[in-house]
């Protein structure tokens, strides 16, 4: 859900302007299991690197590009009119990110702007691996063909019990009259694997990943990112 952001994903606040390889702009990007938050951080985020004078892109997983809010829809919505099956699952997942990364996160990043992205790679790993099933060194692979080389600088795990994150779901679809995705749809036990694939993730990249405790309120949880971030951007 895109709440505090435009429908636009992409957020240009100048020109573009070119930039030498030194002058790349950071890409930060935000994981976590449903409703942990990351829609309303990326959003506060964007702001805070903006008013520091940052240009800054927003983008999501999946879609952030024609092709990719086409594949969006197919999966979060069955517009394929037929049961996606679990392997297309994962290869329509990359290909949507395949084409974010060639179209809009390294053409950005080569033009000094720093690129904040709800959701990325490692979505892959902890949806499709840890919670379907597949081989996490299968998914790394495809990740790695998907990505061309565009690895965040910083991820930022929002953990927050499955069960919290479930009630803030029901509560937006209460009040929004919006409803349940494809995998939201999931088990509860699948989004509990999911999870616990995000902190092994957290464990086996210790020196990229930084977990963030999701339970608080918005303006808290803003505060302990952007002290994490500006570390980055030092
Ligand atoms: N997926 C994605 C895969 O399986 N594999 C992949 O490779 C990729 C890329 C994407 C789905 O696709 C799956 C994962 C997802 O199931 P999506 O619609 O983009 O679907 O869904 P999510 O990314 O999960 O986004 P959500 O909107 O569901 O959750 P967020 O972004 O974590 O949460 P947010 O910010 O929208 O907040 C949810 C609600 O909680 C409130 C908000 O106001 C909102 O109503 N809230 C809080 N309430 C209390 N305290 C706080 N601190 C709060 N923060 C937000």
């Amino acid at each position: 859900m895109l709440s505090l952001l435009p429908l636009s994903v992409l957020h240009f606040s100048n020109a573009p302007s070119l930039h030498p390889l030194s002058m790349r702009g950071k890409f930060i990007t935000f994981e976590g299991p449903e409703g942990s938050g990351k829609t309303t951080q990326a959003g506060l985020l964007v702001t805070r690197l903006q008013e520091a004078g940052g240009e800054v892109l927003y983008a999501r997983e999946p879609g952030g590009t024609p092709a990719g809010e086409a594949i969006r829809e197919m999966l979060q919505r069955d517009t394929a009119g037929e049961p996606i099956c679990p392997e297309t699952e994962v290869l329509l997942f990359a290909a949507s990110r395949a084409q974010l990364v060639r179209h809009v996160i390294l053409p950005a990043l080569e033009a000094g702007r720093h690129v904040v992205c709800d959701r990325f790679a490692d979505s892959t790993t902890a949806y499709q691996g840890y919670g379907r099933g597949f081989p996490i060194e299968q998914m790394l692979t495809i990740n790695d063909f998907a990505i061309n080389g565009a690895q965040p600088d910083i991820t930022l795990l929002l953990d927050v019990e499955v069960e919290t994150g479930f009630q803030r779901i029901e509560k937006r679809h209460r009040n929004t009259s919006s409803t349940w995705d494809r995998i939201e749809r999931e088990a509860r036990v699948f989004h509990e694997k999911v999870r616990n694939g995000y902190l092994e993730l957290a464990r086996r990249w210790p020196s990229r990943f930084v977990i963030i405790d999701a339970r608080g309120n918005p303006e808290t949880v803003s505060d302990e990112i952007w002290s994490k971030v500006r570390d980055v951007l030092d």
